[in-house]
Formats: structure tokens, C-alpha cells, sequence
């Protein structure tokens, strides 16, 4: 038996939204995707395992469970595995300093990468209340921008103690303000201002779905992206340069390259590399 080599040796990696028990989930190509990639760390970036849209209809194929159990072996392998939890999976946040089969579980890191660059890892939805009422937080200052940081943290806990369904404040942003790009702006703003205040010089997040990796002032911006659509990961290399990679299975029929000439555009200053298999 021939066993396939494992192409791709980063220090880290960071991937975020992949929204497992939902059908939206791109659970073939990212198992493909850890099937050929390997990490010193790898951080699972918020909304890896969606509670709410289980708890109203149980949706779980095999391969979603295949996910779990090759995130798990890797950790018995000996890669350092932590959980940043996001608003689909915020019930995690109960757990936190906790680990599940290795997994280490964590409000937020911190990770220095191999050059001694310190990265703030979140999910990134607490910055959706910051995102709404920038204007007059602005004004308020920093008590009314922790409290807002606060509210928009355990917003969903409340509900789900209080038996509410799930009520997801990014999506009716984005209905609301003009278009999309400009939520987008405003988030990456947001979160670069949030890794200002900590004095890091650089953030990892997920949460809207759009994989970047920028300079926004004197913070690195960098966005994991998710698993639903675009299939990106971040990652770092030995050298601890960062890259965004865009997962392309030649042998899916899939409207993947739209979305990855889409990407491309968006990040012209930093073309996606596409991991060829
Ligand atoms: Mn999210």
C-alpha cells in the first residue's frame, strides 16, 4: 500500500469558520486539506462546530466526524491543537483553561511567531457591537467600548440560557449597512484597533468569512477565512512568514474558481498561492 506523502510542513496554522454540522460545511476538502498539511500548532479559529443550526436539526455525515477524529489524531501525534471559540460555538466559552482530548481551549491567544512577532488569535464577533455603534462609542470612550465588547460577548449566552434561538448580529449588519465591503472594512478596523490596545503587532481572527492578510496602520490584519465558501487557511512558515493559502482540489467539480479569481481580487497585494496537489 502506498502511503500519500504529506506535501505541506508549516509551523502554524490557522483555520476558522468551517461550520461543521451544517450542510454549507466543505468537510471533503478540508480533511483533504489536514490529510496534506501538517503543524507544530494549529489554531481552530471560532465557528469550527455550528451548536445553534444543530440544535435545530441534527446534521452530521461521516465526514464531519472525520474532521474531528483527524484534528484529534494529530493532537496524539503531538501537534499543539487550541480552540479559540466564536459565536456559533460560544457555549465552548464555558470551558475555556479547559482541554478536550488535548484540545486546549481559549478565550483568546497570544502566539509569537518564529521572527518574535506577538499575534492576537480571536474569533472576531465581539467586535460586531463595536462595528454598530462605532460612531458614538467614539464618543463614549473606552468604558461604553468595553462594555460593548462585553454585551456583544455574552449576548448569545443569555439567549441560549434563557431557551432564545440564535440571533446572529453580524448577518443583520450586513443587511443593514450599504453593502457588504463596507461591514467588511469596519470589522478589520475594529479588530486592528482591539490588537492596537493589547500592544500586539498583529491579529489572527475568522468570523466574516473573508481570508486577508494586510497591514491596516502599524497592525498586521490577517483573516483565516472559513470553510463554507473560500476554503483558506492561514499559515506560518519556519521562517515565520505568513501566507494565505486557497484550498483547490483539482479533482472536485466544484464553483471553486470563482470564488478564488474573487479572492484574488480582493487581495491584490497579496495574491492567494494555490497549494497545487
Ligand atoms: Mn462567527
Amino acid at each position: 500500500m502506498t502511503r500519500r506523502a504529506r506535501l505541506h510542513d508549516f509551523r502554524t496554522i490557522w483555520i476558522s469558520d468551517l461550520h461543521l454540522g451544517t450542510r454549507g460545511c466543505k468537510a471533503e476538502f478540508l480533511l483533504d486539506f489536514l490529510r496534506d498539511t501538517e503543524a507544530e500548532t494549529i489554531y481552530l479559529v471560532g465557528d469550527i462546530i455550528d451548536g445553534w443550526r444543530l440544535k435545530k436539526s441534527w446534521y452530521w455525515p461521516q465526514a464531519h466526524n472525520d474532521v474531528i477524529q483527524k484534528v484529534l489524531r494529530k493532537v496524539r501525534k503531538g501537534t499543539r491543537v487550541i480552540y479559540v471559540p466564536g459565536n456559533h460555538d460560544e457555549w465552548l466559552r464555558d470551558f475555556t483553561q479547559l482541554q478536550f482530548g488535548g484540545v486546549e481551549v481559549m478565550d483568546d491567544a497570544i502566539h509569537v511567531t518564529a521572527d518574535g512577532h506577538r499575534l492576537l488569535v480571536l474569533h472576531g464577533d465581539v467586535f460586531d457591537a463595536v462595528v454598530m455603534h462605532a460612531r458614538w462609542l467614539a464618543l463614549l470612550g473606552d468604558g461604553a467600548y468595553t462594555a460593548a465588547v462585553w454585551l456583544n460577548r455574552h449576548f448569545n449566552t443569555v439567549r441560549r440560557r434563557l431557551g432564545y434561538p440564535y440571533w446572529s448580529l453580524s448577518a443583520y449588519l450586513k443587511r443593514r449597512v450599504k453593502n457588504a465591503m463596507q461591514y467588511i472594512t469596519s470589522f478589520e478596523e475594529a479588530v486592528a484597533d482591539e490588537a492596537r490596545r493589547r500592544g500586539v503587532e498583529g491579529v489572527v481572527c475568522g468570523h466574516i468569512h473573508h481570508a486577508e492578510l494586510r497591514k491596516i496602520g502599524d497592525i498586521l490584519y490577517c483573516n483565516s477565512g472559513d470553510w463554507v465558501e473560500s476554503c483558506t487557511a492561514l499559515v506560518e512558515h519556519f521562517d515565520g512568514r505568513l501566507e494565505v493559502l486557497h484550498w483547490i482540489d483539482p479533482w472536485h467539480l466544484d464553483p471553486l474558481p470563482v470564488q478564488a479569481s474573487a479572492s484574488i481580487e480582493r487581495t491584490a497585494e497579496t495574491p492567494l498561492p494555490v497549494l497545487a496537489k
